[in-house]
Protein backbone atom coordinates (compact mmCIF):
# COMPACT_ATOMS: atom_id res chain seq x y z
CA UNK A 1 0.00 0.00 0.00
CA UNK A 2 1.30 3.49 -1.17
CA UNK A 3 1.72 5.68 1.97
CA UNK A 4 -0.65 9.02 1.52
CA UNK A 5 0.40 11.80 0.84
CA UNK A 6 -1.13 13.29 4.14
CA UNK A 7 0.87 10.88 6.05
CA UNK A 8 4.36 12.00 3.97
CA UNK A 9 3.25 15.63 4.90
CA UNK A 10 3.17 15.19 8.97
CA UNK A 11 5.72 12.85 9.05
CA UNK A 12 8.04 15.65 7.24
CA UNK A 13 6.84 18.60 9.36
CA UNK A 14 7.06 16.32 12.93
CA UNK A 15 10.87 15.76 11.63
CA UNK A 16 11.32 19.81 11.09
CA UNK A 17 9.80 20.24 14.46
CA UNK A 18 12.00 18.10 16.36
CA UNK A 19 15.19 19.25 14.29
CA UNK A 20 13.87 23.00 14.23
CA UNK A 21 17.20 25.17 13.54
CA UNK A 22 18.46 27.56 16.69
CA UNK A 23 17.29 30.60 16.29
CA UNK A 24 18.67 33.93 17.34
CA UNK A 25 16.95 37.23 18.11
CA UNK A 26 16.32 40.71 15.73
CA UNK A 27 16.20 43.84 17.88
CA UNK A 28 14.82 46.71 15.88
CA UNK A 29 16.33 49.33 18.07
CA UNK A 30 18.98 49.94 15.60
CA UNK A 31 21.19 52.95 14.73
CA UNK A 32 19.64 55.38 14.15
CA UNK A 33 16.99 54.44 16.06
CA UNK A 34 13.65 54.27 14.86
CA UNK A 35 10.78 56.80 15.84
CA UNK A 36 8.87 54.46 17.29
CA UNK A 37 8.76 51.26 17.98
CA UNK A 38 5.94 48.59 19.53
CA UNK A 39 6.20 45.47 20.27
CA UNK A 40 4.01 42.42 21.67
CA UNK A 41 5.84 39.98 23.30
CA UNK A 42 2.95 37.74 24.35
CA UNK A 43 1.96 37.29 20.38
CA UNK A 44 4.37 34.58 18.44
CA UNK A 45 7.20 36.39 16.36
CA UNK A 46 8.03 36.44 12.63
CA UNK A 47 10.72 33.34 12.09
CA UNK A 48 12.88 34.05 9.25
CA UNK A 49 14.08 30.86 7.93
CA UNK A 50 15.68 29.47 4.86
CA UNK A 51 12.32 28.70 3.14
CA UNK A 52 11.28 32.55 3.73
CA UNK A 53 10.29 34.52 0.58
CA UNK A 54 10.58 38.46 -0.32
CA UNK A 55 7.32 39.56 -2.02
CA UNK A 56 8.39 42.83 -4.24
CA UNK A 57 4.84 44.00 -4.18
CA UNK A 58 5.16 46.75 -7.13
CA UNK A 59 7.95 47.01 -9.43
CA UNK A 60 9.10 49.64 -7.73
CA UNK A 61 10.23 47.49 -4.80
CA UNK A 62 12.21 45.05 -6.93
CA UNK A 63 15.66 46.23 -5.54
CA UNK A 64 14.83 46.93 -2.41
CA UNK A 65 13.72 43.27 -2.28
CA UNK A 66 16.96 42.39 -4.08
CA UNK A 67 18.94 44.81 -1.47
CA UNK A 68 17.29 42.52 1.78
CA UNK A 69 18.00 39.06 0.04
CA UNK A 70 21.47 40.18 -0.31
CA UNK A 71 21.86 41.05 3.46
CA UNK A 72 20.27 38.05 4.47
CA UNK A 73 22.35 35.86 2.78
CA UNK A 74 25.42 37.44 4.29
CA UNK A 75 23.78 37.71 7.34
CA UNK A 76 22.18 34.19 7.62
CA UNK A 77 23.29 32.41 4.55
CA UNK A 78 19.93 31.88 3.52
CA UNK A 79 19.29 32.68 -0.42
CA UNK A 80 15.71 33.70 -0.51
CA UNK A 81 13.52 33.54 -3.02
CA UNK A 82 12.00 36.82 -4.15
CA UNK A 83 8.50 36.42 -5.99
CA UNK A 84 5.87 39.38 -6.76
CA UNK A 85 3.10 37.52 -5.13
CA UNK A 86 2.53 36.60 -1.30
CA UNK A 87 2.64 33.43 -0.51
CA UNK A 88 -0.09 32.01 2.21
CA UNK A 89 2.51 32.80 5.34
CA UNK A 90 6.29 33.12 5.79
CA UNK A 91 6.96 35.52 3.43
CA UNK A 92 8.29 39.43 3.40
CA UNK A 93 6.76 42.04 1.92
CA UNK A 94 8.02 45.02 0.68
CA UNK A 95 5.95 47.93 -0.91
CA UNK A 96 6.45 51.51 -1.01
CA UNK A 97 2.68 53.05 -1.76
CA UNK A 98 2.54 54.68 1.99
CA UNK A 99 0.75 58.19 1.86
CA UNK A 100 3.33 60.39 3.82
CA UNK A 101 6.04 61.80 4.55
CA UNK A 102 9.48 61.30 1.87
CA UNK A 103 11.57 58.25 3.25
CA UNK A 104 9.52 57.10 5.97
CA UNK A 105 8.60 53.53 6.34
CA UNK A 106 6.61 50.88 8.77
CA UNK A 107 7.47 47.50 9.21
CA UNK A 108 4.85 45.22 10.69
CA UNK A 109 5.33 41.66 11.98
CA UNK A 110 3.59 38.27 12.86
CA UNK A 111 4.25 34.71 12.65
CA UNK A 112 2.54 35.04 9.26
CA UNK A 113 4.79 37.75 7.74
CA UNK A 114 6.56 40.79 8.21
CA UNK A 115 5.96 43.47 6.22
CA UNK A 116 7.73 46.48 5.27
CA UNK A 117 6.20 49.97 3.74
CA UNK A 118 7.64 52.63 2.51
CA UNK A 119 6.07 55.77 1.94
CA UNK A 120 8.30 56.10 -1.75
CA UNK A 121 11.19 53.24 -2.71
CA UNK A 122 13.34 55.22 -0.57
CA UNK A 123 11.27 55.15 2.90
CA UNK A 124 10.93 51.06 1.81
CA UNK A 125 15.28 51.11 1.37
CA UNK A 126 15.60 52.74 5.27
CA UNK A 127 12.94 50.02 6.41
CA UNK A 128 14.81 47.18 4.77
CA UNK A 129 18.16 49.11 6.28
CA UNK A 130 16.49 48.78 9.61
CA UNK A 131 15.94 45.01 9.08
CA UNK A 132 19.15 44.53 8.06
CA UNK A 133 20.84 45.74 11.25
CA UNK A 134 17.98 44.54 13.42
CA UNK A 135 19.52 41.32 12.43
CA UNK A 136 22.32 39.87 15.28
CA UNK A 137 25.77 39.48 13.06
CA UNK A 138 26.27 36.77 13.85
CA UNK A 139 23.33 35.09 12.94
CA UNK A 140 24.94 32.53 10.37
CA UNK A 141 23.18 28.87 10.77
CA UNK A 142 20.17 30.51 12.73
CA UNK A 143 16.88 31.32 11.82
CA UNK A 144 15.81 35.16 12.90
CA UNK A 145 12.79 36.15 15.24
CA UNK A 146 11.16 39.20 15.06
CA UNK A 147 8.73 40.43 17.50
CA UNK A 148 5.46 40.72 16.63
CA UNK A 149 4.69 44.59 16.76
CA UNK A 150 4.93 47.91 14.36
CA UNK A 151 8.02 50.22 13.83
CA UNK A 152 7.07 53.32 12.84
CA UNK A 153 9.72 55.68 11.04
CA UNK A 154 10.16 59.01 9.52
CA UNK A 155 13.78 61.04 9.48
CA UNK A 156 14.46 64.53 11.28
CA UNK A 157 15.84 65.71 8.49
CA UNK A 158 15.32 64.91 4.75
CA UNK A 159 19.38 66.06 3.98
CA UNK A 160 21.28 63.28 5.48
CA UNK A 161 25.11 64.48 4.04
CA UNK A 162 28.62 62.98 4.46
CA UNK A 163 31.43 64.62 2.39
CA UNK A 164 34.26 62.92 0.92
CA UNK A 165 37.41 64.90 -0.29
CA UNK A 166 39.13 62.70 -3.11
CA UNK A 167 41.57 65.57 -4.24
CA UNK A 168 43.87 66.09 -1.63
CA UNK A 169 44.26 62.34 -1.50
CA UNK A 170 42.82 60.26 -4.81
CA UNK A 171 40.76 56.85 -3.80
CA UNK A 172 39.89 54.37 -6.19
CA UNK A 173 36.31 54.79 -7.67
CA UNK A 174 35.64 51.34 -5.66
CA UNK A 175 36.84 52.49 -2.79
CA UNK A 176 34.11 55.20 -3.44
CA UNK A 177 31.38 52.76 -3.91
CA UNK A 178 32.47 50.84 -0.47
CA UNK A 179 32.21 54.78 1.18
CA UNK A 180 28.61 54.78 -0.75
CA UNK A 181 27.78 51.10 0.95
CA UNK A 182 28.91 52.62 4.01
CA UNK A 183 26.54 55.52 4.00
CA UNK A 184 23.92 53.31 3.06
CA UNK A 185 24.05 51.83 6.13
CA UNK A 186 23.72 54.78 8.00
CA UNK A 187 20.65 56.07 5.89
CA UNK A 188 22.69 58.32 4.49
CA UNK A 189 21.44 60.24 1.33
CA UNK A 190 23.77 62.28 0.30
CA UNK A 191 27.64 61.93 -1.08
CA UNK A 192 29.25 65.53 -1.09
CA UNK A 193 31.79 64.72 -2.85
CA UNK A 194 34.74 67.47 -3.49
CA UNK A 195 36.38 66.66 -6.59
CA UNK A 196 38.90 69.44 -7.27
CA UNK A 197 41.31 71.61 -5.17
CA UNK A 198 44.83 72.83 -5.11
CA UNK A 199 46.51 69.36 -5.02
CA UNK A 200 44.42 67.54 -7.51
CA UNK A 201 41.66 67.75 -10.38
CA UNK A 202 40.16 64.89 -10.23
CA UNK A 203 37.32 65.07 -12.78
CA UNK A 204 37.77 64.39 -16.36
CA UNK A 205 36.36 67.73 -17.96
CA UNK A 206 36.35 66.71 -22.23
CA UNK A 207 36.61 70.26 -22.94
CA UNK A 208 39.40 70.85 -20.82
CA UNK A 209 41.68 67.80 -21.04
CA UNK A 210 44.35 69.27 -19.15
CA UNK A 211 42.77 69.35 -16.51
CA UNK A 212 43.11 65.74 -15.46
CA UNK A 213 46.08 65.76 -17.20
CA UNK A 214 48.30 67.87 -15.88
CA UNK A 215 46.01 69.11 -12.81
CA UNK A 216 45.48 65.13 -11.34
CA UNK A 217 49.22 64.68 -10.49
CA UNK A 218 51.38 66.22 -8.37
CA UNK A 219 55.44 65.15 -8.17
CA UNK A 220 55.62 64.67 -4.51
CA UNK A 221 54.20 65.43 -1.06
CA UNK A 222 54.80 67.17 1.73
CA UNK A 223 55.43 65.48 5.07
CA UNK A 224 53.18 65.97 7.84
CA UNK A 225 52.34 69.95 8.56
CA UNK A 226 54.59 71.79 5.87
CA UNK A 227 57.25 70.34 7.38
CA UNK A 228 59.46 71.29 3.86
CA UNK A 229 60.18 67.71 4.04
CA UNK A 230 58.72 65.52 0.83
CA UNK A 231 58.42 62.13 -0.41
CA UNK A 232 59.39 62.42 -3.63
CA UNK A 233 56.21 59.97 -4.44
CA UNK A 234 54.17 61.52 -7.17
CA UNK A 235 50.39 61.51 -6.27
CA UNK A 236 47.30 61.34 -8.65
CA UNK A 237 44.35 59.99 -10.42
CA UNK A 238 40.85 61.50 -11.52
CA UNK A 239 37.98 59.79 -12.51
CA UNK A 240 36.61 59.36 -16.33
CA UNK A 241 33.37 60.75 -17.39
CA UNK A 242 32.15 56.87 -17.97
CA UNK A 243 33.25 56.10 -14.16
CA UNK A 244 31.64 59.11 -12.40
CA UNK A 245 28.53 57.83 -14.59
CA UNK A 246 28.41 54.72 -13.13
CA UNK A 247 29.26 55.87 -9.42
CA UNK A 248 26.36 58.05 -9.69
CA UNK A 249 23.97 55.38 -10.72
CA UNK A 250 25.53 52.87 -8.04
CA UNK A 251 24.96 55.65 -5.50
CA UNK A 252 21.13 56.32 -7.26
CA UNK A 253 20.33 52.32 -6.63
CA UNK A 254 20.88 53.06 -3.03
CA UNK A 255 19.06 56.37 -3.05
CA UNK A 256 22.05 58.33 -2.85
CA UNK A 257 22.23 61.73 -4.38
CA UNK A 258 25.95 62.58 -5.39
CA UNK A 259 26.24 66.63 -4.85
CA UNK A 260 29.59 67.23 -6.94
CA UNK A 261 31.62 70.31 -5.60
CA UNK A 262 33.38 72.22 -8.01
CA UNK A 263 35.39 74.23 -5.38
CA UNK A 264 35.57 78.19 -6.74
CA UNK A 265 37.19 81.02 -7.25
CA UNK A 266 39.59 79.58 -4.52
CA UNK A 267 41.26 76.15 -4.77
CA UNK A 268 41.39 76.00 -8.01
CA UNK A 269 45.86 75.82 -8.34
CA UNK A 270 45.47 72.44 -9.98
CA UNK A 271 43.43 74.41 -12.87
CA UNK A 272 45.81 76.96 -13.14
CA UNK A 273 49.00 74.59 -13.51
CA UNK A 274 46.92 73.18 -16.00
CA UNK A 275 45.83 76.47 -17.80
CA UNK A 276 47.85 79.48 -16.40
CA UNK A 277 46.22 82.04 -18.45
CA UNK A 278 43.20 81.97 -15.93
CA UNK A 279 45.25 83.26 -12.72
CA UNK A 280 46.16 86.70 -12.24
CA UNK A 281 49.95 86.28 -12.55
CA UNK A 282 50.06 83.96 -15.51
CA UNK A 283 52.17 81.76 -13.68
CA UNK A 284 53.68 79.64 -13.80
CA UNK A 285 51.81 77.68 -11.51
CA UNK A 286 52.14 73.92 -10.14
CA UNK A 287 49.50 71.24 -8.21
CA UNK A 288 50.40 72.13 -4.99
CA UNK A 289 52.58 69.85 -2.85
CA UNK A 290 51.82 71.33 0.68
CA UNK A 291 48.69 71.97 2.71
CA UNK A 292 46.97 74.95 3.36
CA UNK A 293 45.02 78.41 1.26
CA UNK A 294 47.18 79.16 -1.53
CA UNK A 295 46.86 83.22 -2.43
CA UNK A 296 46.86 81.90 -5.96
CA UNK A 297 42.77 81.85 -7.71
CA UNK A 298 41.05 82.38 -10.41
CA UNK A 299 41.42 85.70 -11.83
CA UNK A 300 38.01 87.14 -11.64
CA UNK A 301 38.52 90.10 -14.17
CA UNK A 302 39.58 88.32 -16.62
CA UNK A 303 36.33 86.59 -19.20
CA UNK A 304 37.93 83.64 -20.38
CA UNK A 305 37.37 82.42 -16.64
CA UNK A 306 34.26 82.83 -17.00
CA UNK A 307 33.81 80.86 -19.78
CA UNK A 308 35.92 78.49 -18.63
CA UNK A 309 33.63 77.49 -15.51
CA UNK A 310 30.81 77.34 -17.93
CA UNK A 311 32.47 74.79 -19.81
CA UNK A 312 32.92 72.96 -16.29
CA UNK A 313 29.64 73.27 -15.33
CA UNK A 314 28.04 71.97 -18.45
CA UNK A 315 29.91 68.81 -18.23
CA UNK A 316 29.26 68.42 -14.63
CA UNK A 317 25.69 69.07 -15.03
CA UNK A 318 25.63 66.60 -17.63
CA UNK A 319 27.33 63.97 -15.51
CA UNK A 320 25.41 64.45 -12.30
CA UNK A 321 21.81 65.11 -12.12
CA UNK A 322 21.54 66.64 -8.52
CA UNK A 323 19.42 69.26 -8.14
CA UNK A 324 22.02 70.83 -5.60
CA UNK A 325 25.68 71.63 -7.15
CA UNK A 326 28.33 72.47 -4.71
CA UNK A 327 30.76 75.51 -5.92
CA UNK A 328 32.70 76.00 -2.96
CA UNK A 329 33.32 79.94 -2.35
CA UNK A 330 36.00 79.41 0.84
CA UNK A 331 39.38 80.07 1.53
CA UNK A 332 39.68 82.84 -1.32
CA UNK A 333 42.47 85.17 -0.13
CA UNK A 334 41.78 89.05 -2.00
CA UNK A 335 45.95 89.41 -2.32
CA UNK A 336 45.95 88.64 -6.33
CA UNK A 337 42.97 90.77 -6.72
CA UNK A 338 44.00 93.28 -5.31
CA UNK A 339 47.01 93.88 -6.90
CA UNK A 340 45.81 92.42 -10.39
CA UNK A 341 44.63 95.07 -13.39
CA UNK A 342 42.14 93.44 -14.70
CA UNK A 343 40.18 92.35 -11.39
CA UNK A 344 40.56 96.16 -10.39
CA UNK A 345 39.06 97.05 -13.83
CA UNK A 346 36.42 94.80 -12.94
CA UNK A 347 35.56 96.50 -10.15
CA UNK A 348 35.38 100.02 -11.68
CA UNK A 349 33.22 98.34 -14.08
CA UNK A 350 30.50 96.66 -12.06
CA UNK A 351 30.94 99.44 -9.55
CA UNK A 352 31.68 97.65 -6.35
CA UNK A 353 32.68 99.30 -3.33
CA UNK A 354 33.63 98.66 0.10
CA UNK A 355 30.55 99.06 2.58
CA UNK A 356 30.23 98.76 6.15
CA UNK A 357 29.84 94.27 5.57
CA UNK A 358 32.22 93.79 2.46
CA UNK A 359 35.23 94.85 0.51
CA UNK A 360 35.18 95.31 -3.13
CA UNK A 361 36.90 92.20 -3.58
CA UNK A 362 34.79 90.28 -1.45
CA UNK A 363 31.67 91.69 -3.97
CA UNK A 364 34.03 90.60 -7.01
CA UNK A 365 33.33 86.84 -5.68
CA UNK A 366 29.91 87.48 -5.04
CA UNK A 367 30.10 88.14 -8.25
CA UNK A 368 31.60 85.24 -9.92
CA UNK A 369 29.76 83.41 -7.52
CA UNK A 370 26.64 84.78 -9.15
CA UNK A 371 27.59 84.35 -12.62
CA UNK A 372 27.89 80.23 -12.02
CA UNK A 373 24.88 80.70 -10.05
CA UNK A 374 22.89 82.17 -12.91
CA UNK A 375 24.43 79.46 -15.34
CA UNK A 376 23.76 76.69 -13.07
CA UNK A 377 19.92 77.93 -13.24
CA UNK A 378 19.32 77.98 -16.57
CA UNK A 379 20.19 74.51 -16.13
CA UNK A 380 17.87 73.90 -13.52
CA UNK A 381 20.43 73.71 -10.65
CA UNK A 382 20.92 75.51 -7.26
CA UNK A 383 24.22 76.22 -5.64
CA UNK A 384 25.59 75.25 -2.49
CA UNK A 385 28.71 77.63 -1.45
CA UNK A 386 30.72 76.99 2.14
CA UNK A 387 29.44 80.14 4.72
CA UNK A 388 31.90 82.58 3.33
CA UNK A 389 29.33 83.00 0.60
CA UNK A 390 27.15 85.25 2.62
CA UNK A 391 30.33 87.79 3.22
CA UNK A 392 30.11 89.74 -0.06
CA UNK A 393 25.95 89.00 -0.07
CA UNK A 394 24.56 85.06 -1.81
CA UNK A 395 21.72 84.49 -4.19
CA UNK A 396 18.73 83.86 -2.70
CA UNK A 397 18.05 80.85 -3.13
CA UNK A 398 21.75 79.41 -2.74
CA UNK A 399 21.96 77.03 0.24
CA UNK A 400 24.58 77.75 2.71
CA UNK A 401 27.16 75.21 4.24
CA UNK A 402 27.60 76.49 7.59
CA UNK A 403 31.46 75.02 8.02
CA UNK A 404 32.90 77.76 10.84
CA UNK A 405 30.41 77.11 13.44
CA UNK A 406 26.83 77.50 13.57
CA UNK A 407 26.55 81.52 13.03
CA UNK A 408 26.60 81.05 9.59
CA UNK A 409 23.90 79.14 9.77
CA UNK A 410 21.52 81.40 12.14
CA UNK A 411 22.57 84.28 9.65
CA UNK A 412 21.45 82.06 6.43
CA UNK A 413 18.18 81.29 7.77
CA UNK A 414 17.51 84.96 9.03
CA UNK A 415 18.30 86.02 5.64
CA UNK A 416 16.07 83.41 3.98
CA UNK A 417 18.70 80.52 3.12
CA UNK A 418 18.38 77.07 3.33
CA UNK A 419 21.35 75.81 5.43
CA UNK A 420 23.05 72.85 5.95
CA UNK A 421 25.01 72.08 9.50
CA UNK A 422 28.72 70.94 9.55
CA UNK A 423 30.71 73.17 12.13
CA UNK A 424 34.07 71.58 12.10
CA UNK A 425 34.17 71.40 16.11
CA UNK A 426 31.66 68.70 15.96
CA UNK A 427 31.46 66.97 12.38
CA UNK A 428 34.64 67.23 10.71
CA UNK A 429 35.90 63.95 10.82
CA UNK A 430 39.43 64.51 9.76
CA UNK A 431 40.00 65.64 13.78
CA UNK A 432 41.11 62.54 15.70
CA UNK A 433 38.50 60.39 17.47
CA UNK A 434 40.34 60.38 20.81
CA UNK A 435 43.41 61.67 22.60
CA UNK A 436 44.77 58.22 23.05
CA UNK A 437 48.04 57.55 22.70
CA UNK A 438 49.03 56.08 19.19
CA UNK A 439 45.66 57.69 17.96
CA UNK A 440 45.96 57.54 13.87
CA UNK A 441 46.64 61.71 13.08
CA UNK A 442 44.29 63.41 11.20
CA UNK A 443 43.79 67.02 10.40
CA UNK A 444 45.87 69.36 13.30
CA UNK A 445 44.50 72.94 13.67
CA UNK A 446 41.62 71.91 15.84
CA UNK A 447 40.63 69.48 18.80
CA UNK A 448 39.97 65.92 18.47
CA UNK A 449 36.00 65.29 17.71
CA UNK A 450 35.02 62.88 20.23
CA UNK A 451 32.36 60.21 19.53
CA UNK A 452 30.54 61.62 22.38
CA UNK A 453 30.67 65.22 21.30
CA UNK A 454 29.02 64.25 17.63
CA UNK A 455 26.14 62.10 19.65
CA UNK A 456 25.37 65.54 22.07
CA UNK A 457 25.47 67.98 18.96
CA UNK A 458 22.35 69.79 18.71
CA UNK A 459 22.47 70.57 15.45
CA UNK A 460 19.42 73.02 15.03
CA UNK A 461 20.96 76.56 16.49
CA UNK A 462 19.59 78.09 19.24
CA UNK A 463 17.55 81.63 19.02
CA UNK A 464 15.52 80.80 15.69
CA UNK A 465 11.96 81.14 15.25
CA UNK A 466 10.18 78.41 13.96
CA UNK A 467 10.21 79.47 10.34
CA UNK A 468 13.45 79.78 10.78
CA UNK A 469 14.16 76.39 11.93
CA UNK A 470 12.18 75.37 8.39
CA UNK A 471 15.41 76.13 6.81
CA UNK A 472 17.90 74.25 8.45
CA UNK A 473 17.43 71.31 6.02
CA UNK A 474 20.41 69.27 7.36
CA UNK A 475 23.13 68.06 8.87
CA UNK A 476 26.67 66.73 7.29
CA UNK A 477 29.82 65.34 7.88
CA UNK A 478 32.94 66.61 6.14
CA UNK A 479 35.79 63.89 5.62
CA UNK A 480 39.12 66.09 4.04
CA UNK A 481 41.91 63.88 3.15
CA UNK A 482 45.45 65.79 3.59
CA UNK A 483 46.30 63.73 6.34
CA UNK A 484 44.09 60.89 5.59
CA UNK A 485 46.22 59.00 2.79
CA UNK A 486 44.45 55.63 2.52
CA UNK A 487 41.34 55.16 1.89
CA UNK A 488 41.64 52.40 5.44
CA UNK A 489 42.24 55.60 7.04
CA UNK A 490 39.23 57.03 5.86
CA UNK A 491 37.02 54.49 6.85
CA UNK A 492 38.98 54.80 10.61
CA UNK A 493 37.84 58.42 10.83
CA UNK A 494 34.70 57.54 9.40
CA UNK A 495 33.54 54.81 12.03
CA UNK A 496 32.07 54.82 14.58
CA UNK A 497 31.56 58.15 14.43
CA UNK A 498 29.05 58.12 11.52
CA UNK A 499 27.01 56.13 13.75
CA UNK A 500 26.49 58.78 15.79
CA UNK A 501 26.01 61.56 13.10
CA UNK A 502 22.90 59.21 11.50
CA UNK A 503 21.12 59.96 14.95
CA UNK A 504 21.82 63.92 13.94
CA UNK A 505 20.33 63.41 11.03
CA UNK A 506 17.84 60.67 11.71
CA UNK A 507 16.54 60.60 15.07
CA UNK A 508 14.30 62.82 17.38
CA UNK A 509 16.90 64.84 19.07
CA UNK A 510 16.55 62.86 22.83
CA UNK A 511 19.51 61.96 23.86
CA UNK A 512 20.92 58.96 25.94
CA UNK A 513 24.62 57.98 25.48
CA UNK A 514 24.07 54.89 27.53
CA UNK A 515 21.28 53.75 24.87
CA UNK A 516 23.16 54.79 21.91
CA UNK A 517 26.71 52.73 23.16
CA UNK A 518 24.61 49.43 23.52
CA UNK A 519 23.19 49.76 20.15
CA UNK A 520 26.54 51.04 18.06
CA UNK A 521 28.14 47.98 19.31
CA UNK A 522 25.60 45.86 17.62
CA UNK A 523 26.86 48.12 14.53
CA UNK A 524 29.51 47.27 15.17
CA UNK A 525 29.41 43.73 14.68
CA UNK A 526 28.08 44.71 11.07
CA UNK A 527 30.94 46.71 10.84
CA UNK A 528 33.19 43.02 11.54
CA UNK A 529 31.28 41.60 8.87
CA UNK A 530 31.51 43.90 6.30
CA UNK A 531 35.12 44.01 6.98
CA UNK A 532 35.08 48.37 7.61
CA UNK A 533 38.26 49.52 9.62
CA UNK A 534 36.89 51.47 12.46
CA UNK A 535 37.86 52.97 15.81
CA UNK A 536 36.66 50.12 17.64
CA UNK A 537 38.68 51.29 21.57
CA UNK A 538 35.90 54.66 20.90
CA UNK A 539 32.84 52.62 21.47
CA UNK A 540 32.05 52.22 25.31
CA UNK A 541 32.57 48.86 26.37
CA UNK A 542 29.86 46.55 27.38
CA UNK A 543 29.51 47.25 31.39
CA UNK A 544 26.37 46.67 33.84
CA UNK A 545 26.33 50.86 33.73
CA UNK A 546 26.09 50.84 30.15
CA UNK A 547 23.47 48.30 29.57
C1 LIG B 1 39.02 73.76 6.03
S1 LIG B 1 36.04 73.46 5.38
C2 LIG B 1 38.74 73.70 4.68
C3 LIG B 1 39.31 72.61 3.87
C4 LIG B 1 40.31 71.81 4.64
C5 LIG B 1 39.78 71.52 6.03
C6 LIG B 1 40.70 70.64 6.84
C7 LIG B 1 36.50 74.35 4.30
C8 LIG B 1 35.40 74.99 3.61
N1 LIG B 1 37.82 74.50 4.06
O1 LIG B 1 39.88 73.14 2.69
O2 LIG B 1 40.53 70.62 3.95
O3 LIG B 1 39.60 72.74 6.70
O4 LIG B 1 40.15 70.28 8.08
Amino acid sequence: MKPSILLLTLAAAGAAACTQRPAVEADYAVVPLPAVIETDTAAAPFRLNPDTRIVAADSASASNAAFLAEYIGALTGFAPEITATAPGSDYIRISCDKPGRADSYVITANADSLTVTGTDAAGAFYGVQTLRKAIPAAAAGNDVLFAAGEVRDSPRFLYRGAHLDCARHFFSADSVKQFIDILALHNINRLHWHLTDDQGWRVEIKSRPRLTEVGSMRPQTVIGVNTGVYDSIPHGGFYTQEQLRDIVDYAAARHITIIPEIDLPGHMQAALASYPELGCTGGPYEVWQIWGVSKDVLCAGNDSVYAFLDDVMTEITDIFPSELIHIGGDECPKVRWQECARCQARIRELGLRRDASSSAEEKLQSHLMGHVTDFLATRGRRVIGWDEMLEGGATDNAVIMSWRGTDGATAAARAGHDAIIVPYKFLYFDFAQSTAPGEPAGAHWSTPVLLEDVYNFEPVPEGLTDEEKEHIIGVQANLWSEFIPTFQHMEYMALPRMGALAELQWGTGRKDYADFSRRLRRLARHYDLAGYNYAAHTIPADTAASR
